[in-house]
């Protein structure tokens, strides 16, 4: 039997990790010829690491080069962010939240929702299913969604969110959501012991959007104040990145979730575009967006239309 991998988006987040984690457990119960292998597409960020210790999860197998591989993507379509090589394997499955960017020749299963994770998705197939879920995989499951969310406070959050997490709560014996959250988000805190580089890239995305390349950043803390006295340093590390991956646009988002905004840090070719698009002046390369925690509902979609 030839094994098949399940894999999030490169430079993985808890939802990408936890989401091929239990989409394959789901599929090794239903298919019981147990070909299903969880992969990831980059390292594990330390909030992913304090969710898979605490349920006592295995981490997923590195797939650095999908050639000749059968792959599930979760929690992603866009070509950018899929595994290297993906062209010389063969993509038999999609389940995701995220913007539709994907053509294929041969029909596929391909499960769109716009839910705030993949892993609302994967645990509500569990609940139709009558499948018994693992309390490691609530957990991961759990866990998932309130990183996407932000503990509910994402405008990408739906009620489907909030009720699936309700009913996961009791299997991974969590008792209190909110503070969950917050020892999870303060896990990647600690921002400030890395490099500017090893910050930008740990949330970081490429997108071509109408004919522009651009890559964005998010950055979620508990304090984006914290992070502002390096501003020059993430432009010049911005700037490099810019230049080797040939970007129209690059946007580094510092993300408040306590403030509930973010601090925008830009290198630009289409300035003028930016501004209009935020109705904002770019200031020192900078500007402020109150109410902005979504990089996927609220700065993509603007900026698709804008280039469309
Ligand atoms: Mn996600």
């Amino acid at each position: 039997m030839m094994t098949t991998y399940i894999i999030g988006h490169k430079n993985p987040d808890t939802d990408s990790i936890c989401a091929a984690i239990s989409y394959a457990d789901l599929k090794n119960t239903i298919v019981t010829t147990k070909e299903f292998q969880p992969a990831r597409s980059g390292n594990i960020n330390d909030e992913t690491r304090f969710i898979l210790n605490k349920f006592n999860a295995k981490d997923p197998i590195l797939l650095d080069d999908a050639t000749g591989k059968k792959v599930i993507l979760v929690d992603h379509s866009e070509p950018k962010q899929r595994p290297e090589n993906i062209d010389k394997g063969e993509i038999v499955e999609v389940i995701d939240h995220h913007n539709i960017n994907f053509q294929q020749a041969t029909p596929i299963i391909f499960h769109s929702e716009p839910a705030g994770s993949t892993c609302t998705i994967i645990a509500k197939m569990y609940f139709e299913k009558n499948i018994n879920i693992p309390k490691t995989i609530a957990g991961l499951l759990l866990g998932a969604i309130i990183s996407d969310t932000v503990i509910f406070k994402s405008p990408i959050t739906t009620e489907e969110d909030k009720e699936i997490a309700n009913k996961l709560k009791p299997i991974a014996d969590i008792n209190d959501l909110n503070k969950f959250g917050i020892d999870m988000f303060n896990a990647k805190s600690g921002w400030n012991k890395k490099t500017a580089k090893d910050i930008i890239t740990t949330d970081y995305k490429e997108y071509e959007l109408g004919g522009k390349k651009i890559g964005i950043a998010q950055v979620e803390t508990v304090d984006a104040s914290e992070l502002e006295p390096r501003k020059q340093e993430f432009l010049k590390e911005m700037k490099t990145i810019k230049d080797k991956s040939k970007l129209d646009t690059i946007i580094v988002l510092l993300t408040d979730i306590i403030k509930e905004g973010c601090i925008a840090y830009i290198l630009s070719d289409c300035t003028d575009m930016i501004e209009k698009t935020f109705e904002k002046k770019i200031k020192y390369n900078e500007m402020y967006l109150p109410g902005i925690l979504s990089r996927k509902k609220q700065i993509v979609p603007p900026l698709e239309k804008a280039l469309s």
